[in-house]
Order: C-alpha cells, then structure tokens, then sequence
C-alpha cells in the first residue's frame, strides 16, 4: 500500500497561490525577508556551528604554525574564543592557511561527528571535501565554504515544503515521540495555513492526557482554528472518524491529526495509529494525505531511530525537526536527509507561533558551519 500510494499522492500535488503574509512552509520560501530569517536561524539555530566555527578555527590556525615545519600535528581541543575579524582578514589575505591531508581530514570529521552528523555522514561529507582539494593549503572561510556546499548538496534534495493537494479534506496526520513537539507544530502550521487564507480543523487525537487535549486547545485559539476533542481515556480512532466526517462535511480544506507518543508501549501505538488508519480511510481511501513525523534536535542520533521506528508504524511521508533554536547540534539533521532522503518540510525555531520555518538547505548548512550568505543567495 505505501509506495503505490505515495506516487500517486505526489502526481497529484498542486501548487496553490500563497497569501502574500503566509510564511510559505508549503511554497517558495524566496522573499524579501530572507535575510532576515537567515538572521534569525544563525542567532537562534545552532549552539553547535559556534561550536564547529571554534573547532575549524584552532584546527587551521594551530595546524598551520606545524605545517611551516613539514610535520602536521594532531588537532588539539577546540578552544573557545571570539574571531571577530575573520572576514577582515580573509579579505586582508592574512588567513591562516593549513594542508588538507589525512591528518586535518581526520580532525575535521571529528569535528562534524560532534556536530552530531554521525560517523558515516561525517566520514562521506569530509571524503567529498577532499576530493579535488587534498594537499591544497585552505583558510577557514575555504572550509566552512566547501563544507557549507558539500552540506547543502545533500539537503537540496531533502528540501521540501509540504505538499497540497486538491482534495478536500487534505488530512494531515501527525506522529512522533512524547514531547518532541507534535501539539506545537500542529498549532503552528495550523496558523501559518490560516494566514494562506485555507480553513483547517484539529482533531485532539491524543486523547490519552487530558492535558494535551487542553494545550491543543490553547493553539487552536491562537490560530484562530476550531479544535476537535473528545474525553480523556476515549478512542483516538473514533474521535479521527468524528473529525473526518465533520471536515468532510464542512469543506474545510486541512485536517490536522494530533496523536499520542508513547513508545514505552510500542504495540498499543502500532495499534493504535493503525486503527486511526483504518478509521480514516474508510471514510478516504487516501487518507492521511500527509504523514508527519515530528523529530526533537535535542535527542541527536536517536532522531535516526525514531525514524526506523515511525516508518514501520506509520507511512511517514516527511519530517519536521523542532528545537533547532535550543542545545542542538543541528548536524543531525545531515545524517537524516543522508540515510533516509525523507522530505524536510519545516525546522521549528522557537516556541512561539511563528517560529517554524520552511526549510533552506542553503541556510541551514551556511548556518551550521557559522558561514555568510552570500550575496548572489539574496535574490528573490
Ligand atoms: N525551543 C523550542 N521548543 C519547542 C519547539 N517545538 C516545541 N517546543 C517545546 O517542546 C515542548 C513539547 O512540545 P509539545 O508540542 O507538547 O510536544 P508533543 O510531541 O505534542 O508532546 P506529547 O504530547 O507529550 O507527546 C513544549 O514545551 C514546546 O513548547 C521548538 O521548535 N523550539
Ligand atoms: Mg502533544
């Protein structure tokens, strides 16, 4: 069932005029504010690209006081310290420089693997980035460059902003682990949907927690969205069947699923997202259109295990990875788009209703190795 219907799906997506105000996470994400969300996610992202900026830093400028004396040293631990005139000097033409060999190869993919990008993606990224380079003297402005190029490569095809489709309700169902911010996303798409000018309901589909039925209530309100629910201990099938019907019934063109974690019992949530399943598409033989799943950055490399997981449970068609604004080493992120090549609709920023963002490959590697935009980039 999965594939035959996933292609259809895709054949059938359209592209719909967007609201001038909407933050496109389901179209061109190009506009005059670019700058400043890039501005925002580089403030906000990564505690790591500060991270990986030092780490670039002491390994170039250590390893280049060796390399006059032929013999290159092993990196020593990232120290921290402000570089404030890195550009400056770029410009100056006084950077320091050091040879790519095995050795600087080495540190630098130690370096990605403690940005959280995983040994195998740390390892291909630092092979493409030798190639055509290796022996060659580099600065740090030619490392994060080519690293921030390698990076993006294997995000471009990842990049998706979520697909519409012209069927009426387009049901959206939503997955992933406790707390990794499903209830959250919901109310922000629902509000960014809203200020595109669609009609969206929520269906409270965890109804396991009075309190998440609650919060998602709260969203609703803030996003002008009505909101579903059905009592604690109920059966998240029949309030998805409830939802369904009444979505149908109304026209309202989105339908967002919320659904309960918990993986501590895996066999009950295997049941229960397969009974919802079921549920739904009795009464849509293509429902849900889209299945998120939800990935929290702070987890790191277990976000690769959630993904194996969900994947067996439900038919995940893309992914939204929340709190890149917090202790995340956003690397992960490069691993996922590597191994799985599941589409990245939307990163969360923040835990305000406008803080998810369409997702830019471009940004985001500039943004994880501490790099500029470039000026070309800016266009709209
Ligand atoms: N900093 C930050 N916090 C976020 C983001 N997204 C969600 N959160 C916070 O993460 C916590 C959990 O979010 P929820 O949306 O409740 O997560 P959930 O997946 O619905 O959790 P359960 O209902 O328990 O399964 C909340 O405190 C959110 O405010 C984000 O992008 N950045
Ligand atoms: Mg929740």
């Amino acid at each position: 069932m999965p594939c035959g219907q996933m292609h259809n799906r895709v054949a059938k997506a359209a592209s719909f005029p967007l609201a001038h105000n909407a933050l496109a996470l389901f179209g061109n994400n190009r506009g005059a504010d670019r700058m400043s969300f890039f501005k925002k996610l580089k403030d906000r992202m990564f505690k790591s690209s500060s991270k990986l900026e030092e780490g670039l830093d002491a390994l170039v400028e250590d390893g280049a006081d060796a390399a006059e004396d032929s013999e290159p040293q092993a990196a020593p631990a990232p120290k921290p310290q402000a570089e404030p005139g890195l550009l400056g000097r770029v410009m100056g033409g006084g950077a320091p420089r050091r040879v790519l060999d095995d050795d600087m190869l080495e540190s630098l993919e130690d370096l990605l693997i403690a940005a959280d990008m995983g040994v195998e993606t740390a390892g291909r990224v630092a092979a493409n980035l030798a190639e055509g380079r290796f022996g060659r003297k580099m600065s740090v402005p030619e490392i994060k460059s080519a690293l921030a190029e390698e990076i993006a490569r294997i995000m471009e095809p990842v990049a998706k902003p979520l697909p519409l489709y012209p069927a009426r309700p387009q049901v959206v169902l939503v997955v992933g682990v406790n707390g990794a911010g499903k209830t959250t996303t919901i109310g922000k798409l629902a509000s960014q949907f809203r200020a595109a000018g669609k009609s969206v309901m929520i269906a409270a589909g965890d109804t396991f927690r009075a309190a998440a039925v609650e919060q998602l209530q709260v969203w609703g309100d803030r996003a002008g969205v009505p909101v579903m629910t059905a009592p604690e201990g109920s059966d998240p099938a029949s309030l998805a069947h409830d939802a369904l019907s009444r979505a149908k019934a109304e026209g309202v063109d989105l339908l967002m699923i919320d659904t309960a974690g918990r993986l501590q019992n895996r066999t009950d949530l295997m049941e229960e997202l397969a009974k919802i399943l079921r549920v739904l598409r009795k009464l849509e033989p293509d429902a849900p259109h889209n299945t998120l799943l939800v990935l929290d950055a702070t987890t790191g490399q277990n976000a690769l295990n959630q993904v194996e997981i969900f994947r067996k449970l439900a038919d995940v068609s893309g992914l939204v990875m929340t709190k890149l604004d917090g202790t995340a080493r956003g690397g992960v992120l490069v691993a996922l788009a590597d191994r799985f090549g599941l589409p990245i609709h939307a990163i969360g920023v923040g835990e305000q209703i406008d803080d998810l963002q369409a997702f830019d490959p471009e940004e985001f590697a500039q943004a994880l190795v501490g790099g500029e935009l470039s000026a070309k980039q800016d266009d709209s």
